[in-house]
């Protein structure tokens, strides 16, 4: 299995995850930011994480991924799921995106590692998000107002081997979360939040990205 992915993308790292938690081994091709060629030769479009099966067979959901990856052998995700959690999850990537986005592209990351596939992100991501210097500056601000959502994240969590209680797909949509927003210096997680993710990260064996 081949996963065609960014090094910041929290929605590979779901599949990085899963394959991980099974001690699979997962082929990590990292596309450079502007390499869109690359995406529509495999898929007709330009989107990341493409997962390309052993039979050739490119797919493009991550949960989906996730799911054929864990599905492989004695499945790991098997505990149960919780609506507040995946609820919190679609409301916790939007929140942290100001803090996010104008980070990853400082962080060395290998997408990023010519000049025009630097540029490729800045210039897209600035239209959506808005300018990156501003968003730094605004730091405490994004912090603030995104440590409510951390709070509710500390008490919903369960175990810190898994949200709740037992690895599940819930597992796979709150920590690639955690780990893209660590990369915030000056971000201090609650207990539980710190203990989750520092044992998480630790048992699948990444250690977390940068910080800026
Ligand atoms: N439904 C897809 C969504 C994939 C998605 O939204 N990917 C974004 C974020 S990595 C993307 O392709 N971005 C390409 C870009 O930055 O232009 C999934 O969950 O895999």
């Amino acid at each position: 299995m081949k996963i065609y992915m960014f090094e910041h993308c929290s929605l590979c790292f779901r599949v990085r995850m899963a394959a991980a938690l099974k001690r699979l081994h997962l082929q990590e091709v990292v596309v450079l930011d502007d390499d869109t060629d690359t995406m529509v030769g495999l898929v007709g479009k330009r989107v990341i994480p493409i997962l390309v099966k052993d039979d050739g067979q490119p797919m493009l959901e991550s949960m989906d991924m996730v799911n054929y990856v864990d599905s492989r052998g004695e499945p790991a995700l098997t505990g149960p799921e919780r609506a507040e959690i995946a609820a919190w999850a679609d409301q916790f990537i939007q929140r942290s995106a100001p803090l996010t986005m104008p980070r990853y592209p400082l962080l060395g990351l290998p997408e990023f590692g010519t000049v025009a596939a630097l540029d490729h992100y800045n210039r897209r991501k600035r239209k959506v998000f808005g300018d990156f210097v501003e968003l730094r500056a605004d730091t405490r601000r994004y912090i603030s107002q995104l440590m409510p959502d951390l709070e509710t994240l500390d008490r919903l969590i369960e175990r810190p081997h898994a949200v709740n209680g037992a690895l599940s797909l819930d597992d796979v949509r709150v920590l690639p979360l955690l780990r893209s927003v660590a990369v915030v210096k000056g971000l201090r997680f609650p207990q539980k939040v710190r203990d989750y993710f520092e044992s998480m990260m630790s048992h699948i064996g990444y250690r977390p990205l940068p910080t800026v």
